[in-house]
């Protein structure tokens, strides 16, 4: 009978039923002596109500405002005018995304800035205009002609410069080619490229022509491609002898003839040469580019598409099942792209900028082609691995080329923490003015890091948070006036209607977590799964009408700053408290031995779930006994008992997609079952599994 009260009251400081040392009163605990029977116990536990929200313990309180400097040179300059512009794009949408759209070159306008029947969402309805000419011509035709549109740098070190001028030749050129080869509007045209200016040359070709392009990242197998080049019923393809990675050629024309050995209907392989690798031309279907270039003009008479016209088809994997063809079409996802990348990182003429995601991710397609483009600005490519030959590879490039906007992922700034401050302290980084951060929460520590050590302590950071899904980018400071904490993405951009919902469709107060949701439509936001509406529906518009959910756990402070907490398929549920991975894992990194770490629940038989570290040391440290017992302390102290780790491998490498998100479902799968069964595809290096069940046995 005394039980279920003890432990009603008692529970989140409880591990073990030994622990049970007394009642808590008020604030006043009562000693007793009492014999636990653990089974009686653990099922106590059980019936105990599981917290309705995801619960934080973890508080910033660092924060950081932009210099004066910034700020008054910035377009949004002060938190009010964010908020005035915010309120409005929220109250009268239609209003300021046409005053953001018609800075773009429409050929005829639209009648209607929106059409919405949940989930369906038409933007600039009837409107027309090219998306290629928008990026490319309209720049070239103006006195940006002879403005460096793209900086490349290959892995071996070769470079070249491409103007706006050159780029409307060679996206003209490549287009005449696809018509030649009978491509037509609305084809779907897989592009399996290395990261060089002739992704994006192929990309806006397609727009150009209104064909749907489909990027395969460069390093997946050609398994992948047979999946993609079925789902879309592609016919073309566009590829490379190979790539750089690592002083290695990736042989992408290989992986395209083992995939076209099992899916037939391609008529039309076109080829890059930039390896010089061997590869096989199979007759009339396999040509280069450069023969077929050669023999078309450079000029290309641009047609105008309907705003919903489909643009591209993007592979996101789901977490079980084939992959989801995230569609996105014209006139809005442009719009969004272009106003996000104005405004978030407050592009000017001198700008040099660089992004060193993938073209074959959503963060390439949006903010290396079309956000950047069609806002006319300089951007740096980079082919090749940040490590190569060294971790000082990216801090020479900025040096080198004075860059001043970086935008970069987390787990890249991990791996820059791991390898050590030597690297970027060899370069001379002052021309940065400003950082980006995007794919995953990043830890409070390797933010100060990113802070203190790549910006100088002079550079805003704007943590990005969106999706594949939503197009642009929907959570971020604006550089110019939204203070930072490390490790919010703060607050919602014009226009995005965010908000975090408890199960039954609350609101949630300040700072309890619960679902992210987008309650109104926005223009870059995908229109459907591509040929699976009904598959669209259920994952985004099933838990609440009309309201779109993005999957992912968060809390608003009290300043209404928003904190992602973790995917919510990845809470821990420890003794009926719900965790986020992210605070436990950012307490980890905040020791100073720690670079990174993923953090799962393994079932256990008293807490529901007991929770599980994976930790990969900075080269400095070793692993031992002493240190893990002090992690767990660490996070105890930090976070609170309740989240003491159970176990704490030490462990060399963390397993992640390819691009760089830790995969904490097989983490999961093997401290459940010791073994990992479920779909590796989308791994990284599959090395790191048996690294990993190494790590465990020691
Ligand atoms: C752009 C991109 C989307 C998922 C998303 C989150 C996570 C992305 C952040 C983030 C915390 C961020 N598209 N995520 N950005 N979490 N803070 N700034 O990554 O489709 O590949 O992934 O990535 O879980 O739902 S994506």
């Amino acid at each position: 009978m005394l039980i279920p009260v003890l432990v009603g009251c008692y529970n989140r400081f409880v591990t073990k039923p030994c622990e049970l040392r007394g009642f808590l009163h008020g604030s006043e605990i009562f000693p007793f002596t009492l014999e636990v029977n653990p089974a009686s116990f653990a099922a106590a536990i059980r019936q105990q109500p599981m917290s309705k929200s995801i619960e934080s313990h973890l508080t910033e309180d660092r924060e950081f405002l932009p210099a004066k400097e910034f700020s008054s040179k910035a377009r949004i300059s002060s938190l009010a005018q964010y908020k005035k512009l915010y309120k409005e794009s929220i109250d009268k949408p239609d209003v300021f995304w046409a005053r953001e759209a018609k800075e773009l070159q429409w050929d005829k306008p639209w009648n209607k800035v929106l059409e919405w029947k949940a989930p369906f969402a038409k933007w600039f309805v009837d409107g027309k205009l090219n998306v290629a000419t928008n990026c490319v011509d309209r720049h070239a035709e103006g006195p940006r002609k002879n403005k460096a549109a793209i900086i490349f740098e290959g892995e071996p070190g070769d470079k070249r410069v491409i103007t706006y001028g050159q780029l409307q030749r060679e996206v003209c050129q490549f287009a005449n080619v696809l018509e030649k080869n009978g491509v037509k509007a609305k084809d779907r045209v897989l592009i399996y490229m290395p990261m060089i200016p002739e992704a994006a040359v192929a990309m806006l070709a397609c727009a150009r022509i209104g064909a749907v392009h489909s990027v395969v990242f460069g390093g997946f197998s050609a398994d992948s491609i047979v999946d993609r080049l079925e789902d879309s019923g592609a016919t073309t393809i566009i590829t490379a002898d190979g790539g750089w990675r690592r002083g290695k050629v990736v042989p992408l024309k290989e992986n395209v003839d083992a995939a076209l050995e099992k899916y037939t209907a391609v008529r039309k392989c076109i080829v890059f040469k930039r390896c010089g690798n061997d590869v096989n031309m199979a007759a009339s279907r396999d040509t280069w580019w450069h023969d077929e270039v050669a023999a078309v003009s450079h000029r290309h008479k641009a047609k105008s598409f309907d705003a919903e016209h489909p643009l591209f088809i993007l592979y996101t994997s789901g977490s079980t099942g084939k992959p989801k063809g995230i569609l996105h079409t014209s006139g809005g996802y442009l719009t969004g792209t272009y106003s996000t990348f104005k405004y978030i990182f407050d592009i000017r003429e001198e700008d040099i900028y660089w992004c060193t995601a993938d073209v074959g991710w959503i963060t390439g397609h949006s903010y290396i082609v079309y956000g950047p483009l069609a806002n006319g600005a300089t951007q740096m490519m980079y082919e090749g691995a940040p490590n190569q030959p060294d971790f000082g590879r990216f801090w020479k490039i900025i040096e080198e080329n004075a860059v001043s906007i970086f935008y970069t992922a987390p787990t890249a700034i991990r791996a820059f923490i791991k390898a050590g401050d030597h690297f970027p302290a060899n370069h001379d980084l002052s021309s940065l003015r400003l950082l980006g951060s995007v794919g995953e929460p990043i830890n409070p520590e390797a933010w100060m890091w990113y802070h203190n050590k790549i910006g100088g302590k002079r550079c805003p950071i704007v943590d990005t948070w969106w999706q594949t899904e939503t197009g642009s980018i929907m959570i971020s400071p604006l550089p110019g006036c939204t203070p930072t904490k490390p490790g919010t993405a703060t607050l919602p951009f014009f226009g995005v209607d965010a908000a975090i919902l408890d199960e039954a469709g609350n609101e949630c107060k300040a700072n309890e977590g619960g679902k992210l949701v987008i309650r109104k439509p926005w223009p870059a936001m995908t229109r459907s799964i591509y040929g699976d509406k009904a598959r669209y529906s259920k994952t985004y518009w099933s838990d609440y009408k009309g309201i779109y959910t993005a999957g992912d756990g968060a809390r608003r402070d009290k300043q209404g700053n928003f904190w992602i907490v973790g995917r919510i398929d990845d809470v821990l549920n420890v003794s009926g408290h719900r965790l986020g991975t992210a605070e436990v894992e950012s307490s980890l990194v905040s020791h100073p031995a720690v670079a990174e770490s993923a953090v799962v629940g393994r079932p256990d038989e008293l807490k529901g779930q007991g929770v599980v570290c994976f930790v990969t040391l900075k080269e400095t440290h070793q692993p031992s006994e002493a240190l893990r017992k002090e992690l767990r302390e660490h996070v105890g102290k930090s976070i609170g008992a309740i989240a003491k780790p159970d176990d704490i491998y030490f462990a060399p490498a963390l397993p992640k997609t390819r691009s760089g998100k830790i995969m904490r479902r097989l983490l999961k799968e093997l401290v459940t079952t010791g073994d990992i069964s479920g779909n590796v595809t989308t791994l990284d290096d599959v090395n790191v599994i048996s690294n990993l069940k190494a790590s465990m046995n020691s």
